[in-house]
């Protein structure tokens, strides 16, 4: 089977990104067996470059390779109290909040990074991101699709606005779909077994990390039951990132949290 085999794919597909992806698909279907990585690598690459006669948005502005502790938590507050505690790299992950208190959060939030130059990376909410000029904006499949489809095409404007895009992905065929997009970064999850979120995907394992870090060039976030003893292991599978929430909003001892967390992570840390 050919990739130009594949029904229903054609140059003059009316929607580029669902072309990207259905490439993908076919492009994975030719792969004999997924272990065919260098060929797998190529052939994602290929699915990127493929479409990009069509309009898309990336790439988007590129982010440190080392991002090393990337922490994830739902108000300004939080945000506030790790940056005073040197961390970095920061999402701000904001759930079922009225938009008034919505917008207060992520202005807030971005000003106080913005002060001590540490990345916000706002979830979901783009409009704000733009506005309030976050370093990043991260974004999961459901709400790209909504992306994608939007008449008044907010991913250009995150593109144009020099805004950061982290995409989360969890099968190949997002992964294709995130990879046509070229993002800042890309994050997989959940790696372990996870109390924070609700997914409709099992643990993605060690393994499955190994394979994202061959297929992709961009950045690589992993997020998802990451324990503070399991980082040289996710760091070797080829974590530049770990996105942690329980590990450091949970913890007992918040500051000897970070602590150890930024010692083992070995970088990530504010410098003033
Ligand atoms: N996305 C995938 S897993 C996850 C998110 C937001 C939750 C990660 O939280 P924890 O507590 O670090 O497992
Ligand atoms: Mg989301």
């Amino acid at each position: 089977m050919d990739a130009h085999d594949f029904p229903g794919v054609r140059r003059s597909s009316p929607n580029p990104y669902r072309f990207c992806v259905k490439r993908h698909v076919c492009l994975l279907a030719c792969t004999h067996s997924l272990d065919a990585l260098p060929e797998t690598k190529h052939r994602v690459s290929i699915c990127a470059e493929e479409g990009s006669d069509a309009k898309r948005p990336g790439p988007f502005a590129a982010c440190e390779r080392e991002i090393g502790l990337y922490a994830c938590v739902d108000s300004a507050a939080w945000v506030q109290r790790l940056l005073d505690l040197g961390v970095r790299d920061i999402q701000l992950r904001i759930k079922d909040r009225p938009a008034g208190e919505l917008d207060k959060e992520v202005r807030e939030a971005a000003e106080s990074c913005r002060k001590v130059q540490a990345r916000l990376w706002v979830n979901d909410y783009w409009e704000l991101a733009l506005r309030y000029q976050t370093y990043g904006l991260h974004i999961g499949q459901e709400d790209l699709e909504g992306l994608l489809t939007a008449p008044d095409q907010p991913l250009t404007a995150i593109q144009r606005g020099g805004v950061r895009l982290g995409i989360s992905t969890h099968t190949f065929t997002e992964l294709g779909r995130a990879v046509a997009l070229r993002p800042s970064y890309i994050s997989l999850g959940p790696i372990f077994p996870t109390a924070s979120k609700k997914i409709n995907f099992g643990p993605q394992g060690l393994a499955r990390l190994k394979q994202w870090r061959r297929l992709v060039d961009v950045p690589l976030v992993a997020i998802g039951g990451i324990g503070i003893e399991a980082v040289p292991a996710v760091q070797k599978a080829g974590a530049d990132g770990i996105c942690v929430i329980s590990a450091l909003t949970k913890a007992s001892d918040l500051a000897e949290a970070v602590k150890e967390w930024q010692g083992v992570c070995g970088i990530s840390k504010l410098t003033k």
